[in-house]
């Protein structure tokens, strides 16, 4: 596990819209690092830190493991792989919905219009959850990406996708129907033991955090 060594290992998303943002701030902290654009793995230059660069989706189990002792990742994709981490601190950035859409005149204009459609989404999980609670029975496909073009091809009569302005939405003639879950970017933590050393270098590092964020308030 990471704890067998010294420095502090945080995941955080190499190339997407986390990125600059989760670099300003740890930058906006006082970590400094060396080129972090073109390595997997980067030291922090005066802090014991270093720095795992991957996708996205592979921080919430890489937390649960204990190969990264933190990291930074949107809510949506924590509560999709539903991985046993620590949420120690919600973000202000990254900030989107992941919301039932439809047609915009199409048969689907309420909840209960699901029943039997076909939803395209990336994130079956959630969806299959929301689906549960209200007792609705609908297909779902699970595609990667692009789900706004689903119901245009047929896919699907609807899509269960990340908003954030809307505009995508729109451009594709479907209107937002249904929230299922607000989100935000989120610190998490590992949930397995952590050495003293690395128990404090957390404490360091979320004091730095709490008043950067105070001051940017
Ligand atoms: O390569 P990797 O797997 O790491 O990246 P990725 O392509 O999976 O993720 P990325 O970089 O697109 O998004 C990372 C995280 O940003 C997401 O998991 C969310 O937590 C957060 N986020 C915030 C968003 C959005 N806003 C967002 N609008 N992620 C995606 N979108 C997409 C959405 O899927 C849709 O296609 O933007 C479109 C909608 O935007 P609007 O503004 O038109 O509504
Ligand atoms: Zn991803």
């Amino acid at each position: 596990t990471a704890d067998s060594k010294t420095s502090l290992r945080i995941a955080i998303q190499k190339s997407g819209r986390l990125t600059d943002k989760t670099i300003e701030l740890l930058k906006g902290i006082g970590l400094r690092f060396d080129d972090y654009k073109r390595n997997l793995m980067v030291k922090c230059r005066n802090f014991d830190v270093e720095l795992l660069l991957i996708r996205d989706d592979d921080i919430p189990e890489y937390v649960q493991d204990g190969v990264c002792d933190l990291g930074f990742v949107g809510a949506n994709v924590r509560a999709e792989t539903g991985a046993d981490v620590r949420v120690l601190r919600g973000l202000d950035y990254g900030v989107c919905r992941l919301s039932l859409a439809a047609r915009k005149d199409g048969a689907i204009q309420t909840l209960e219009d699901f029943e039997g459609k076909t939803i395209a989404t990336s994130y079956p999980n959630l969806t299959q959850q929301f689906l549960d609670k209200h007792n609705i029975g609908a297909n779902l496909v699970t595609i990667s990406g692009a789900v706004e073009i689903a119901p245009r091809l047929e896919v699907a009569d609807a899509i269960c996708d990340l908003v954030s302005t809307g505009n995508t939405l729109k451009a594709n003639g479907l209107q937002e129907l249904e929230v299922i879950l607000e989100s935000e970017t989120q610190l998490i933590q590992t949930n397995k033991e952590l050495s003293p050393g690395k128990k404090k270098l957390i404490e360091k590092f979320l004091i730095r955090m709490d008043s950067h964020q105070q001051a940017e308030r």
